[in-house]
């Protein structure tokens, strides 16, 4: 299920329950089982979806609530709160500040859309009034570079690599120096997403990391993965501190839940730097709607 189905599923059930004449215990149950139905579609874990729905009964008491009470008012707000209870990560978001250069460096498994991203995510910056720039430090994949410069090419974005130089953390600390000297406040560090082993790419990315010392990493995962995520995310947590996941390709793919399986994450604290995991997503989704290129 796409979230923008599961946003439909939550609102039906909200308005179906708005609807009925008289609002009892079977039609909060009815309103809470729809939107419990929904969750689970969407893969959202089933202890979090049950913990929500006990949470509500518990804030809902109908009994106690007295004959002039809006209860369809409070049932709406008792929903909400506890959505929002489930996507904060209790963290304030990172953001950017005018003035000072930001790094800013993605990760992510090879073709889950990273350059794309960095160049979407970019873009989305530019728009908005901040100067970013782009390093190419995947010196694994030919034709890596031709491909980011293509891209920052058409989006007008400033950007830095190398046809010769094969070490990626050189790369990447020159590039990000680059940016510096030309007061860039945005500096975007595309990494590779592949090598010969795994291992090998983990430890590339660590000592990327090290040396560009980001002040986000952004984790970039194709949505289609679904179950994956979970497993996937917290291995690259692992080398580096992730502090932001974008999920890609929700255009493409029935799949969405990929994404809200990010919320097991959270709550199970493996990724608990997933600061603006909501924000990167809303990102996401305002902008391939709006076809960047
Ligand atoms: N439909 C769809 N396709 C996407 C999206 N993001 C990326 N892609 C496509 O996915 C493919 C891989 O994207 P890249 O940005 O090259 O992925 P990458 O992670 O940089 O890959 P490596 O550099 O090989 O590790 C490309 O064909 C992109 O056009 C998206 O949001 N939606
Ligand atoms: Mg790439």
């Amino acid at each position: 299920m796409v979230l923008a189905q599961l946003g439909g599923s939550i609102s039906r059930a909200l308005q179906q329950m708005s609807n009925a004449t008289i609002i009892d215990e079977k039609v909060l149950n009815e309103c809470l089982n729809e939107i419990t139905r929904a969750l689970l579609q969407a893969d959202v874990q089933f202890k979090l979806v049950r913990d929500m729905s006990t949470n509500i009964k518990k804030i809902v008491n109908l009994e106690d609530l007295a004959a002039g009470h809006n209860k369809r008012r409070i049932i709406q707000q008792a929903v909400y709160n506890e959505l929002c209870k489930i996507l904060d990560p209790g963290k304030p978001a990172f953001t950017l500040k005018k003035g000072k250069p930001s790094v800013v460096m993605f990760v992510g498994l090879q073709g889950s859309g990273k350059t794309t991203t960095c160049t979407k995510y970019a873009y989305h910056h530019q728009k908005r009034g901040w100067k970013p720039a782009l390093v190419c430090a995947d010196t694994f994949r030919a034709g890596a570079f031709d491909q980011l410069k293509q891209n920052a090419t058409k989006a007008k974005i400033p950007f830095y690599g190398s046809y010769t130089e094969s070490d990626p953390v050189k790369i990447a600390v020159d590039g990000v120096e680059t940016f510096k000297k030309e007061n860039c406040d945005l500096i975007i560090v595309d990494t590779s997403g592949r090598h010969k082993q795994e291992a090998a790419l983990f430890e590339e990315m660590r000592q990327v990391s090290v040396a560009a010392k980001p002040d986000l990493v952004i984790f970039v995962m194709d949505s289609s993965i679904g179950q994956a995520a979970f497993d996937q995310a917290q291995a690259f947590r692992q080398s580096v501190a992730v502090g932001a996941v974008i999920i890609t390709k929700m255009d493409g793919h029935a799949k969405g839940g990929g994404a809200l399986k990010l919320l097991q994450l959270k709550v199970q604290s493996y990724l608990l730097e997933l600061v603006n995991t909501w924000t990167s997503l809303k990102f996401l989704m305002l902008n391939h709607l709006s076809a960047v290129f």
